[in-house]
Order: C-alpha cells, then structure tokens, then sequence
C-alpha cells in the first residue's frame, strides 16, 4: 500500500510536482489533485483537467529493480480499466496507455523517469481519469473521449474510486516490477481489441500515419506490427490509430 497520499487543492501538475520533489518523497507515495492547471498529456499534449471531480494522480515509485519501465504504464492502464469495469462498464485498452469505454479514451497515463547522471532514481507514474467531466467538456477534446459519469449515467465518488485505484494498483505491483510483462499479461491482453487488425501508427510530429498489422505483443509487452511491404516491426513510439 501507499506510503501516504498528498492531495492538493489546485496544483500545475502532479507529475511535475512529483518530479521536483522527487528526492524529497518517499517510495508508493501518491500525490493527487482536485485540479490541474497544466495537466499535462506524453509529447507535451494538454491533458484536460478541470475541477470536475476527477482522477489527476502520480505514483512516486522508487524500486530497487525495475525490469521495464514501459511495463508500467502497462501494468497500471489494467488496473485501471478493472477499476472502471466495478462500475459495471466494459473498457478497452489502446496500446500503450489509452483506456477507452465503447471506443472513446476515459484514461491517459504518463509515465516519466527521474534521471540523476544518465542512472534511473524511479519514476513518476501519472493517470488522469475522467470521472464526472460534463458532456460539453468532453465535446471540446479533440478526440474522442467520455467520462464514467456519461458511460453509467451516474454521478461518481472521487475518493472511492481513488481509493480503489490505489489498492488495486499496489496489489500486484510488487509482481509486475520484478516479472515485467507476463505478471499481467493476461490482464492486459483480454482488453486489447486491435490485435489482428488493421491499424495506422501515427508518429509524434503527426508528420505521417503508417499503415500496418497489429500482430501480437512480444513477451516484454512491445507491440509487433505486420508492415504494408510484409515485414515484422517493434513498435516502440508513436500513437495507434485505429
Ligand atoms: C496521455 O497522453 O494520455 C497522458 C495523460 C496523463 C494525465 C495525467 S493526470 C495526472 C498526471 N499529471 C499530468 O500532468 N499528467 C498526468 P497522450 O497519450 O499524449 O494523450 C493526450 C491527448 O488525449 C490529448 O492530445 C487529447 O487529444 C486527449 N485528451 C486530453 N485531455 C483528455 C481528457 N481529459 N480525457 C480524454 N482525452 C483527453
């Protein structure tokens, strides 16, 4: 379990906060807020994260080993998505770290490593959910997207879901640090709905979607593509579009 949850009121961003006081926090601490003003997505993208009772949490994690760090944000895209399901939705996971209800992302994860002299000191596990963001809000994002309170048509209890994602997080996390991939992989791979499917990777400048296969993801969690000229390619940056 955590060793003790920050929450903030407003903050900037709670992975950045965990990133500058990274030496100054313990292991398993969890810092939340009820807002952030620069919540912030992977490539600098805008994470939207308004004061609607949402999920705007990092997880401090300092282990001793770490097989994969990629694997983490694995790890805690099929926690979440088993949290979401309690609420009697049924999720989808889009590699790598989207978590999506009936084809629409409800749940983003950032996962950055604090560096010290090029040596890894842990990483700072971020996830934002959308849990009671209003309909026009979700209309503004630009792509598709939905909140659990539009999926149930019910108002959501922030600090039950929280706390729910806290310890389904930590149940298994000692696993999955020293197993990698295959401590959930069948957590994981039940959710994933583009295996064998047609699929475009888009590259971070949005420069240029490839066309390709998804075929199976390797026993570190890599997604193996099929490319239009035949071959077997590891897909290790990017975004899929499905
Ligand atoms: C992510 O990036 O999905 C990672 C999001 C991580 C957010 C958490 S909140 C706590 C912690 N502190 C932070 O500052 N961040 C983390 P990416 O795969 O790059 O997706 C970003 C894209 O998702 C945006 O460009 C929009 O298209 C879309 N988006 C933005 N806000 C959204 C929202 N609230 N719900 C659904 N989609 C959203």
């Amino acid at each position: 379990m955590p060793i003790s949850i920050i929450e903030f009121e407003t903050i900037d961003s709670t992975n950045t906060y965990g990133l500058k006081h990274f030496d100054e926090l313990e292991d398993k601490t969890v810092i939340t807020a009820l807002e952030q003003t620069k919540g912030r997505g992977r490539f600098d993208r805008v994470w939207v994260s308004g004061r609607f009772e949402n999920i705007y949490m990092s997880f401090i994690l300092k282990p001793s080993k770490l097989t994969r760090i990629a694997n983490l944000t694995q790890y805690l895209c099929a926690a979440a998505a088993k949290v979401i399901e309690t609420y009697g939705v049924s999720t989808q996971i889009k590699y790598p770290n989207d978590v999506l209800v009936d084809g629409k992302k409800i749940c983003g994860i950032l996962c950055e490593s604090k560096l010290k002299t090029n040596a890894i000191q842990g990483v700072v596990l971020g996830i934002g959910v959308n849990l009671n963001t209003p309909q026009e809000v979700i209309d503004s994002i630009d792509r598709p997207a939905t909140s659990l309170n539009l999926a149930t048509g019910k108002h959501i209890d922030r600090y039950l879901f929280l706390n729910k994602l806290v310890e389904e997080f930590f149940s298994n996390y000692e696993k999955a640090i020293h197993e990698g991939f295959s401590a959930f992989e069948e957590d994981y791979l039940k959710r994933t709905e583009f295996l064998g499917k047609k699929i475009f990777i888009q590259q971070r400048d949005n420069s240029q979607k490839d066309e390709c296969t998804a075929l199976r993801l390797d026993k570190n969690g890599n997604l193996i593509v099929k490319t239009l000229s035949g071959k077997e390619k590891t897909i290790l940056s990017g975004d899929l579009i499905l």
